[in-house]
């Protein structure tokens, strides 16, 4: 059984409710059905945490958050919607002792959240995915336990446009970055262009503007599409492009 299932099936035995933290700016792509069956499975209360909500418009982001039941937008970057989320959890234990585990795809903000809750540095975080190896306890206050866990998603998902979008691979280490950037520029664009301010409409073309923008060329003073590629996704991982 591969470690990332071990992993899942402790907590879900120790935990009575399991935040699945989603990343605001792609929360569709961030959940994970396949642990989401087997939480529903077991029995397990389930409550969706929408994290990195600094990033977005949550009006838009409003409609697909009321298909999620419970959810609740926060930001841990922030601080904001921790008093909510914890209200929210006593009011699932009603009132009692309860251990809550944390999982997710890799670099949504698990372990941010989980300091965001505690007041604490208590776990380690970085804007490289796959940074938790194993699991965490942590005491928010006197009511609550936490379990960090590592990030996983879908062993058979094969998607480098959604890992690279979501930061589920690092930018350094994602195969086909130009592919990855390109997609992502084609969904969006007018952020892209309005936080570079640039001219052009074409994806390819906008790819190069970037370069030249940062004075990025090869030989015959083409424009560096490898690095605008690497770059432009090392600033959408890390939330840089509002
Ligand atoms: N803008 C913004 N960035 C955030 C927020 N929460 C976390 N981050 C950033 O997202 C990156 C990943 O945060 P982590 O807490 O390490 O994510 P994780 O889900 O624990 O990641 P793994 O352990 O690798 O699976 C870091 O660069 C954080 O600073 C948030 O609410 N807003
Ligand atoms: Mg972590």
């Amino acid at each position: 059984m591969p470690s990332f299932w071990k992993h899942v099936n402790q907590v879900l035995k120790e935990a009575e409710i399991i935040i699945e933290v989603l990343d605001a700016r792609s929360i569709e792509e961030t959940r994970n059905k396949e642990i989401e069956k087997k939480i529903e499975s077991e029995g397990k209360k389930i409550l969706f945490v929408i994290n990195k909500s600094d990033l977005v418009d949550l009006k838009k982001a409003e409609a697909i958050k009321k298909t999620l039941k419970p959810s609740l937008f926060i930001s841990s970057k922030d601080h904001l919607g921790t008093t909510l989320l914890k209200k929210k959890i006593l009011e699932m234990s009603r009132g009692e002792k309860v251990t809550v585990g944390i999982l997710g795809y890799p670099n949504v903000g698990k372990s941010s959240l989980i300091n965001a809750l505690s007041g604490r540095g208590s776990a380690r975080t970085s804007a490289e995915s796959g940074y938790t190896k194993g699991l965490q306890k942590i005491k928010v206050d006197n009511k609550i336990l936490v379990i960090d866990t590592p990030g996983v998603f879908p062993r058979k998902e094969k998607d480098s446009f959604k890992h690279g979008k979501t930061g589920a691979i690092d930018s350094g280490r994602i195969k086909d970055p130009e592919f990855v950037a390109l997609s992502l520029i084609e969904e969006e664009k007018t952020r892209i262009k309005k936080h570079y301010g640039l001219k052009e409409e074409d994806s390819e073309k906008i790819l190069e503007e970037i370069a030249f923008k940062f004075k990025r060329l090869i030989k015959g003073g083409k424009p560096d599409t490898d690095y605008a590629a690497r770059f432009l996704l090392k600033e959408w991982q890390n939330g840089k492009i509002k």
